[in-house]
C-alpha cells in the first residue's frame, strides 16, 4: 500500500501548494493515563446543526452539551462517508470505504469485515480490552444466506467484540429483531422465523401476514414503496418477515433496552478496561420514540427521537457516574452520517422543522458529498485529562480512531493494515489543534479537504449543475464538472472558484488520484 503521507512530505505531488496552518499546541501537562476505557456514542443520521451546543433551535440537548462544556467541540470532525455502513467500515477498521467499495448494506448481506483483519475491537482487545457493541450494527452478519433460527456468524464476535446486542442492520429493514451475541434475541424454538429481504414492497409477500400495501388501514406511519413491506408493531418496513413474532422488536423499547444492556455490559467488565461502541438507532427512521418522549421537541417525532438519545446518554453517563469510572473513560459523541428529513417515512419532519437547520451552516446532509453529509458533530469528554470547553477546529475523521486509540493502548498495528488511519489522539486530547494535512471525503464521488480548500471530483455523465432530490430535499452535489470551494469564506459551498484557480484544483486532484489510484 502506497503511504501518500510520505510521498507528500517528499514534495512529490505537493510542491507547490503549500502546507495548511494549524493552531499551536495547546500548553497541557497533565499526564494521559494509559488504557482509560473507551466509550464511542455513536448517533445514525444525527447533523451537524442537531445538537443544541451546535445551533440546534428545535430541541435540546443538555446531557450532550455538557460533554461539549467540560470537554471539546470539534467544529472540523468527519465521518468517513454520508451512509451508515461505509462510516462504520471505516471506523472500525481505519480504512477508507472505498478500498472495500461499501455501500449501504442490504438487511441479509454477509459480514463486510472479514474475521481476522484487525478492528479497534481486535486491536483493544489485544491490549486487554473488554469490548461490545450495542445498538445498530449494519455490517452484515453470517456467510451467505443465515438462517436466524439457528447461531448466527460470522459477525461482531468473529471480528473482536466480546459481546454484542444488536439491531443487525438499520430498524426500517428486516430482521426486525435484536441479535444477541449469535441468536435472535427472545426467540421461540417452535416458532421460526424467516426473512426475504426486497428493496420493493410491490413484490410478491411470501408470508401469510400484512404489509404496508396489503394493509394500509393498519399503519401508524405511512410509509413510500420501499418502506411499505412487513407490519411490525404498527409500522412498515423494507422487506418481509415471517415467523417467530414474539421476538420482533417494539421500537418504544429501544432507550431501555440498549440502555440497559450497555450498563450490564459495563457491570461485567469487572477491573478490565472496556471499549464500548455504543450505536444508537436514534434518529434512523423510522422514528417512533418512547412515548415518554412525545412532544418534547419542537420538531415533531423527528426532534423527540433526538431527546430520546440526549436522554439516553444522560442515563449511560449517569451509570459511570456511579461507578466511579467516569474520570477513566474517554467518552466521544459523534454521529455516522448527515441528516435527512424525508427518509421513506411521513413523519412530519419537513413540517415540523422551523427554522432548525439539522445540517447547520452547512450544505446538503446524508448522502451527499457537500459537507452537510459528513462534517459531523463531534465532542471528546474526560474529565482530567481532556480541556474543559475547549472549540477545536482541526480536521480529522473517524477513520483516525484505529490509530489514535492504537497509541492509547499501545498497541502495534500490523503493516498494511488501517492504512488510511492517522494518529489524532493529541487532537482528541486537546494537546494540538493540528489535523490531518489532507482528508477524503466520499458520497457517490470523491471530495477532497486540504485546509479550507475542498475539491469535488466530477463525475462524467452526471448533470452539469447541482440537482436537487425532490423527495429527500437534499442536493447530492455530484456534477460533470470540477467543484472547488474556499470554506473559509464560504462554508455552505454555493461558489464554484473551480475556474479562478485551475492550479489548485490541478493539485488536489493529483493528489486525489494518489490517494484512491484511479477515482473510480
Ligand atoms: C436507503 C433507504 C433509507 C435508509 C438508508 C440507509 C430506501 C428508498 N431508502 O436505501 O430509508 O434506510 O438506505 O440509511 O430504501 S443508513 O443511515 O443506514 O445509511
Ligand atoms: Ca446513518
Amino acid at each position: 500500500m502506497m503511504n501518500y503521507i510520505n510521498v507528500c512530505a517528499a514534495g512529490s505531488v505537493l510542491a507547490g501548494i503549500g502546507f495548511s496552518q494549524c493552531g499551536p499546541a495547546q500548553p497541557d501537562n497533565t499526564e494521559v493515563p494509559e488504557k482509560p476505557n473507551i466509550l464511542i456514542f455513536y448517533a445514525d443520521d444525527v447533523g451537524y446543526g442537531d445538537i443544541g451546543c451546535y445551533g440546534a433551535i428545535g430541541v435540546k440537548t443538555p446531557h450532550i452539551d455538557y460533554l461539549a462544556e467540560h470537554g471539546i467541540r470539534f467544529t472540523d470532525a468527519h465521518c468517513a462517508a454520508a451512509t451508515c455502513s461505509p462510516s462504520r467500515y471505516s471506523l472500525l477498521t481505519g480504512n477508507y470505504p472505498f478500498r472495500m467499495r461499501v455501500g449501504i448494506l442490504p438487511g441479509d448481506a454477509p459480514l463486510l469485515i472479514q474475521p481476522g483483519t484487525p478492528t479497534l475491537a481486535t486491536a483493544l482487545g489485544s491490549a486487554g480490552y473488554q469490548s461490545a457493541v450495542i445498538g445498530k450494527w449494519h455490517l452484515g452478519m453470517g456467510e451467505g444466506k443465515v438462517d436466524w433460527n439457528k447461531d448466527i456468524k460470522p459477525g461482531p464476535l468473529e471480528i473482536g467484540f466480546d459481546y454484542s446486542f444488536i439491531i443487525p442492520a438499520t430498524n426500517d429493514r428486516v430482521p426486525c429483531v435484536y441479535v444477541e451475541n449469535h441468536q435472535v434475541y427472545g426467540a421461540d424454538p417452535d416458532d421460526p422465523m424467516e426473512i426475504t429481504f426486497t428493496d420493493d414492497a410491490r413484490d410478491p409477500n411470501p408470508y401469510d401476514n400484512p404489509t404496508g400495501l396489503s394493509h394500509p388501514g393498519m399503519v401508524r406511519q405511512t410509509g413510500d414503496v420501499q418502506h411499505s413491506g412487513v407490519i411490525v408493531n404498527g409500522v412498515p418496513r423494507i422487506g418481509f418477515m415471517g415467523g417467530g413474532e414474539q421476538s420482533w422488536w417494539r421500537d418504544e423499547d429501544f432507550p431501555e433496552i440498549f440502555t440497559r444492556k450497555a450498563i450490564e455490559f459495563i457491570d461485567r467488565t469487572g477491573d478490565a478496561p472496556f471499549f464500548l461502541f455504543f450505536a444508537f438507532n436514534e434518529i434512523h427512521v423510522p422514528r417512533i420514540p418512547h412515548e415518554q418522549f412525545s412532544g418534547k421537541s419542537t420538531m415533531g417525532p423527528r426532534g423527540d427521537a433526538i431527546v430520546q438519545m440526549d436522554y439516553m446518554v444522560g442515563r449511560i453517563m449517569a451509570a459511570l457516574d456511579e461507578r466511579g469510572l467516569t474520570e477513566n473513560t474517554l467518552v466521544i459523541f459523534t454521529s455516522d452520517n448527515g441528516p435527512v428529513l424525508d427518509d421513506g417515512y411521513a413523519d412530519q419532519a419537513w413540517e415540523m422543522l422551523g427554522d432548525h437547520k439539522p445540517a447547520g451552516p452547512f450544505r446538503g446532509g446524508k448522502y451527499s458529498i457537500f459537507e452537510g453529509g459528513n462534517r459531523m458533530p463531534t465532542i471528546t469528554y474526560w474529565p482530567g485529562v481532556v480541556n474543559e470547553g475547549q472549540i477545536s477546529d482541526a480536521l480529522w475523521t473517524q477513520t483516525d480512531f484505529f490509530s489514535s486509540f492504537a497509541r492509547l493502548a499501545d498497541y502495534n498495528i500490523p503493516s498494511g493494515h488501517a492504512v488510511d488511519s492517522e494518529d489524532m489522539l493529541d487532537v482528541l486530547l486537546g494537546r494540538s489543534e493540528c489535523g490531518r494535512e489532507f482528508l477524503l471525503e466520499e458520497a457517490g464521488t470523491f471530495a477532497l479537504r486540504q485546509g479550507h480548500w475542498k475539491y469535488i471530483l466530477p463525475r462524467p455523465g452526471a448533470p452539469a449543475a447541482i440537482t436537487f432530490d425532490e423527495r429527500k430535499k437534499i442536493e447530492m452535489g455530484v456534477i460533470s464538472v470540477p467543484q472547488l470551494y474556499n470554506l473559509n469564506d464560504d462554508p455552505g459551498e454555493q461558489n464554484n472558484l473551480a475556474k479562478e484557480f485551475p492550479g489548485k484544483v490541478e493539485a488536489l486532484h493529483a493528489i486525489m488520484m494518489e490517494i484512491t489510484g484511479d477515482g473510480r
